[in-house]
């Protein structure tokens, strides 16, 4: 039999090689695209973007093959690896965090060690072997049709780069044309991707990460001053009714993990509500139940809400502050507060290093963190990520005794995490009744924790504590992806999730217990950021000499709208939603397209100052009045084992050793 030849194309095999290879892994992305992101395509000029996207990255990095004579098909073939593997990471990434891989999350992958690990593992399929079929083929045809292969023709090269560059330059001028500004004003990767691709995404975050270290290096101390000044315009002042009303005592922070305000006073088909215990405090007055607050977090998740907390400032819309900024000055609250004699602590049964905490707790100014290494880490203690929140409340409260007061506290829970499974002996509470076994699940997870905080409460109590401590609980992101929105639908009883309902879905809810204060629930619009002066001022510290962005959620003066990282927003008449302005009440898109500019223009320029402190570290240029700076090397975070050591001076010379990780 005659062997398959090609003699048409002969001197050329190499570029019908590199088309095929081009052609495959373009319409694979496509592919990916397609069937793993929400990327928000609304009209044809997207469509089409979407479309042609991976096809100047394609022609570009397969096109550098062509530089190599002999090897051009295991470069070609080497090279398809590597994309598909990232194209694979992002998408195992995404099914769990709805955003993409930045060389930030790269870096704290590191420090989470294997935990992020284990939730991408658990959302992989056999199917997946479908994004690395192209790879496949290629080493399928460069055994057999494209054996003897040569490339004779070196000029192929220029060519291909030239086209791959001037498709590029197309993209990106429809790109800009449908969204103006789009490399410079990107607060979220999703645009990115959806315009320029996933693959030019990552080369453009490398850049970003690049600039942004060389932002900390070129600032100097007078670009404070324009974050003076804004604070100063837009002080929302203490309201004298709740001023000081809170002074000298304890604070305990709650963080209610994953928790969403849909779920409180939620009924399950068969009458029993979900969080019972949370909804007596809703509707009990002794607490303030603030109904139209809302998560600000992004990657960083947890730990974002932690530092919105305490700094009154945002996370970085890629990477996790905690992890990325570590190394920066801050004006957190424990810092603060130990001016005022407050000696503060972590709770959390998870490890130190988790999101960096260890390294981050001392710039936040901790003086103890009490992490898995404090706990009973048993297989029937722990779950998913750590400690089951009983165990974790019912151990922490010695621990709790112990500190000496003023304390304030913060207790990170774990039990309603992603996935939200439970041990069978956990709970005893119906799953919900959809199709998505994680929004079933939920229930039953929040459930748990809602009664894990009963208990707490009760302890609390019991010793006494309660009478003279402030307790702030609050939800610190979503639990539930847009990607279970179909479950979602089922649960709030609606045909579908609208953009509004969704948005509506990122409320978090915060109670403030104060001792002595009456409550209620309150509708006034706020976010995380809001927490650090309504809580300073309640306990009679004025913020106005601190350099963060929060608006004192009880002052006459709050502005009242809260902001979305990505730079959408919501208020009580105009909602914006992935800069597209919408009716709060109808839920309905805006004819007057200028309807949101006034809350917009002024979110831009929040978001711009928090980002010229965080990545600038200007912190390090001002010192509030009467105000004394933390060292953080002042602290260590030790496990209790060493700490008996290192207080009966048994091994004095190895309390060093310990100090790392
Ligand atoms: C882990 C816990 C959960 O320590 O804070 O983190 P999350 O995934 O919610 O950010
Ligand atoms: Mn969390």
């Amino acid at each position: 039999m005659k062997k398959i030849s090609l003699p048409k194309i002969k001197n050329n095999e190499h570029i019908v090689f590199f088309t095929i290879a081009v052609v495959l892994f373009w319409f694979k992305t496509y592919a990916a695209y397609k069937i793993e992101f929400t990327l928000g395509i609304d009209n044809n000029l997207q469509k089409f973007l979407l479309f042609i996207n991976p096809l100047s990255s394609a022609l570009f990095f397969f096109g550098l093959a062509l530089l190599f004579k002999k090897h051009m098909k295991l470069v070609i073939i080497i090279t398809n690896f590597l994309l598909s593997f990232l194209l694979y990471a992002n998408i195992a990434y995404y099914r769990f965090f709805s955003d993409f891989i930045t060389v930030p999350v790269l870096m704290s992958t590191k420090t989470n060690a294997g935990q992020l690990g284990d939730s991408a593992l658990s959302l992989m399929s056999p199917f997946d072997i479908f994004y690395f079929t192209d790879f496949i083929i290629l080493i399928g045809l460069s055994l057999s049709v494209f054996k003897k292969m040569t490339v004779e023709n070196r000029k192929s090269f220029k060519v291909v780069l030239l086209f791959s560059i001037t498709v590029f330059l197309f993209n990106l001028g429809l790109a800009e044309k449908d969204r103006p500004q789009l490399l410079s004003r990107s607060f979220d990767r999703n645009y990115l991707v959806k315009y320029l691709g996933a693959y030019n995404f990552t080369i453009y975050d490398a850049i970003q990460n690049i600039k942004s270290s060389g932002q900390r290096a070129l600032a100097n101390s007078s670009d404070i001053t324009d974050v003076e000044n804004y604070r100063k315009a837009n002080f929302a002042a203490p309201n004298p009714e709740y001023f000081g009303k809170a002074k000298g005592m304890n604070v305990l922070y709650i963080a209610l993990e994953s928790l969403q305000s849909f779920a409180i006073d939620y009924k399950m088909p068969d009458g029993q509500e979900v969080t019972p215990f949370l909804n007596s405090l809703v509707h009990n007055n002794e607490a303030f139940y603030f109904d139209n607050f809302y998560h600000q977090t992004r990657q960083g998740k947890t730990s974002d809400a932690e530092f919105l907390m305490e700094n009154g400032l945002y996370p970085m819309a890629t990477g996790a502050v905690f992890v990325n900024k570590a190394q920066n000055t801050y004006q957190a609250m424990p810092a603060i507060l130990k001016g005022y004699g407050y000696n503060s602590a972590s709770f959390h049964g998870n490890y130190k290093t988790f999101w960096n905490r260890n390294v981050m707790y001392k710039a936040l100014g901790y003086d103890q963190f009490f992490d898995a290494d404090y706990y009973n880490m048993t297989d029937e203690n722990t779950k998913n990520y750590g400690l089951k929140d009983k165990p974790f409340f019912t151990e922490s409260i010695p621990m709790l005794k112990g500190l000496e007061q003023p304390f304030y506290t913060k207790f990170l829970t774990l039990s309603n995490h992603f996935p939200f499974e439970m041990d069978p002996e956990d709970t005893e509470f119906p799953a919900g009744e959809t199709d998505d076994k994680v929004v079933n699940q939920y229930f039953q997870a929040a459930h748990y924790m809602d009664e894990a905080i009963e208990q707490f409460f009760n302890d609390l109590k019991a010793s006494g504590l309660y009478e003279n401590t402030v307790i702030v609980m609050y939800g610190d992101h979503y639990g539930i992806s847009e990607n279970h929105n179909e479950a979602m639908a089922q649960v709030l009883g609606v045909e579908e999730i609208t953009p509004v309902l969704n948005t509506d879905l990122q409320r978090v809810p915060l109670f403030i217990h104060v001792p002595g204060v009456k409550g209620g629930i309150k509708h006034q619009y706020g976010g995380q950021v809001d927490v650090r002066s309504t809580v300073l001022h309640l306990l009679g510290i004025d913020t106005k000499d601190y350099m963060e962005l929060g608006s004192d959620l009880l002052s006459k003066d709050h502005r009242n709208w809260a902001l979305f990282r990505n730079g959408d927003f919501v208020s009580p008449d105009v909602v914006q939603i992935k800069g597209k302005c919408y009716s709060s009440e109808t839920g309905e898109l805006m004819e007057e397209t200028t309807a949101c500019q006034d809350i917009g223009n002024k979110v831009n320029l929040e978001l711009q100052m928090s980002d010229e402190i965080v990545y600038k570290d200007l912190l390090r240029f001002y010192q509030p009045q009467g105000y004394t700076p933390i060292n953080p090397n002042d602290y260590e975070y030790l496990a209790p084992k060493k700490i008996i050591e290192t207080d009966e001076n048994l091994i004095p010379d190895e309390t060093e050793e310990t100090i790392e990780d």
